[in-house]
């Protein structure tokens, strides 16, 4: 038998084709595979360790650890004339000799020898001992093997129990040859040809084929392999006829085709399961692609908002800005005319000027500022809540899609939360829009822009609307005039005074204005700006779960993919290795 079963570059193969294995089953374990798809490839790469499995079976003292021992060249196994294999023991290549005891029923021997590298033997008690250690046998590394020496001895050829054995590993359908094991004890040929006679004839009805059937001494091919001089061992050998038996076991291991599938097989589990996996990553990509594209017009519509809330702020507050100018023209032309000497009776009496200040100056005017205002707010109070009804509309439209399609299908293996999270936010913004009160909205906001206007610049005034505000700063101005041009006296000096008083009332009544009108566009900016933004920071705080979610299982899905196309290009690249190696 040879060294080693495996070419040099064969070997290489099998190294590589199982870190390859073991990367898989790394990755998809981390990627959340389950258990037990994870298992049936960890059996699969199981094969590799063992790409070659014989299994010697027969009864005991037939000599089957003598045969193990005499194909090793090597005494590995003790043997023994009373029944002496006890556990079904595994053979195969270890740095140092030794023996690990699983259990009362199975055992490992390591040995150091080049052959076992690629070769592993099971030993197993004899037939006829009927023990448990017999279902492992049968069921677990008969089904695993790749050839079944059936030994039976010279002394006892196939016996009942051995009968019973053989019929009950034939439904594996495994190769199966017989080995007539101490042929050295036969005093004659026509012995030896009785009990291969015997032997075949039960085999052949049994299988319903002729087996192979290889007559050897173990015991003589020992002494052989132990012989130091050449031609004696030569000759030994050859008497023990166990280089038949070898040339056969290696000719059956070295089957191309059959080598072929054993290299293809983990490959062929490997490849499946990594392609299962791509397919339930790939699925669970397209239903994010679709949150995706539902964040992705929610924060469009969300922008759009914010942009149009800007654009449209600074007409509407030069309107404002355009009541107080129209008032600054009626003031300063109220003083032209009713600051001049001709006047000078009604000069003193300061109510009628504040009447007629009132009437023709203030006039509507605060009617007009709160008007203004309040249209403003209308319009923002109902703009924020129609862009709420446009991000539950997208969120609905979402969940409708979701509803429509088979949940959780064939490899969903992330755990998926978007349906959850996209329910918990739709939730969310629906009690939002059906609790919406433009009512309250509204006055909330007013309120916001009152007390600052308040706070900022004109007076402190209880809830009296901003147009009054207004007007009462500028009444104020008309006051300074009435007062001080009561005195009677100035009748006299009126010729000087008059034009310097209404320069005067002019430029202070100009200075106010301008103050008031600078101070109230730059309050009610500031105010509806912050107002607006909150909206916005509202709106986003809402959505943020969603898209957060989404953008994490989105780079994740991604970064999946990529290492899941990784493997299969290696599954691949392993692939055509093989096909090249063994054709
Ligand atoms: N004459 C002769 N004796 C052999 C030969 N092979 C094995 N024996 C002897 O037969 C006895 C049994 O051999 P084992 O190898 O222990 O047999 P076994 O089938 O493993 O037996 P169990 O482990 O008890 O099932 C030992 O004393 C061996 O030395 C052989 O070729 N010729
Ligand atoms: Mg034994």
């Amino acid at each position: 038998m040879r060294q080693s079963i495996l070419t040099g570059e064969q070997n290489q193969l099998l190294q590589d084709e199982k870190s390859l294995l073991k990367d898989i089953m790394l990755r998809l374990a981390e990627i959340g595979v389950p258990q037990d798809r994870l298992e049936t490839l960890h059996k699969s790469s199981i094969q590799l360790d063992e790409l070659f499995m014989i299994v010697v079976v027969g009864e005991f003292n037939s000599g089957k650890s003598a045969l193990i021992n005499a194909i090793l060249g090597e005494k590995v196994l003790p043997e023994g004339v009373t029944p002496t294999t006890s556990r079904v023991t595994l053979v195969k290549w270890g740095e140092k000799i030794g023996e690990q005891i699983l259990d009362d029923g199975f055992a490992v021997q390591t040995y150091p020898l080049e052959l076992l590298k690629d070769l592993n033997i099971v030993d197993s008690p004899g037939t006829n001992a009927i023990i448990r250690q017999h279902e492992r046998l049968t069921d677990e590394y008969i089904p695993r093997s790749d050839l079944v020496l059936f030994t039976t001895s010279a002394e006892r050829p196939l016996t009942e129990s051995e009968r019973q054995f053989l019929e009950r590993i034939l439904s594996w359908g495994k190769k199966v040859i017989f080995v007539l094991n101490k042929t050295d004890i036969f005093e004659n040929d026509a012995a030896l040809q009785e009990a291969r006679d015997y032997i075949l004839q039960h085999a052949t009805s049994m299988l319903g084929e002729i087996p192979g059937l290889f007559p050897v001494s173990a015991r003589m091919a020992q002494r052989a392999k132990m012989e130091t001089d050449e031609a004696e061992r030569q000759k030994l050998l050859e008497a023990s006829h166990l280089p038949a038996l070898e040339r056969y076991i290696d000719s059956t291991l070295d089957d191309k085709t059959k080598l072929m599938i054993k290299f293809q097989n983990p490959l062929g589990v490997a490849g499946n399961l990594v392609e299962l996996t791509r397919d339930g990553i790939k699925t669970r990509a397209e239903s994010l692609k679709e949150d995706k594209e539902t964040v992705n017009s929610i924060e469009v519509a969300i922008a759009a908002y914010k942009k149009d809330l800007e654009q449209e702020l600074t007409p509407r507050l030069a309107e404002i800005e355009n009541i107080l100018h129209k008032l600054e023209f009626r003031g300063l032309d109220f003083f032209d005319r009713t600051i001049r000497l001709t006047n000078i009776h009604h000069l003193a009496k300061g109510d009628r000027i504040r009447t007629d200040f009132d009437k023709e100056v203030i006039g509507d005017m605060p009617q007009q500022i709160d008007d203004q205002v309040k249209s403003l707010i209308d319009w923002l109070v109902e703009k924020d809540l129609r862009e709420w009804q446009q991000v539950m509309s997208y969120l609905q439209r979402r969940q409708a899609v979701n509803m429509g399609r088979i949940v959780g299908g064939a490899g969903s293996l992330q755990e998926d939360h978007s349906q959850e999270i996209i329910e918990k936010v739709e939730e969310n913004v629906k009690t939002i829009v059906e609790s919406y009160d433009r009512l309250k909205e509204g006055s909330q906001l007013s309120a916001s822009v009152e007390s600052a206007v308040a706070q900022t610049a004109l007076l402190e005034v209880g809830a009296v609307g901003l147009g009054t505000l207004v007007a009462t700063v500028v009444a104020s101005s008309a006051l300074d005039i009435t007062g001080m041009i009561a005195a009677g006296t100035l009748a006299i000096i009126g010729f000087f005074v008059i034009p310097f008083k209404r320069k005067q009332a002019r430029d202070h009544f100009r200075e106010k204005i301008v103050t008031l009108r600078t101070t109230l566009n730059e309050t009610l900016k500031t105010t509806f700006e912050r107002e607006s933004q909150n909206a916005i920071t509202r709106m986003n705080n809402n959505i943020a779960p969603y898209s957060r979610y989404v953008h994490a299982e989105t780079d994740k899905t991604d970064r999946i993919l990529g290492v899941l196309d990784d493997l299969k290009k290696q599954v691949g690249m392993i692939m055509a290795r093989i096909d090249v190696e063994f054709k």
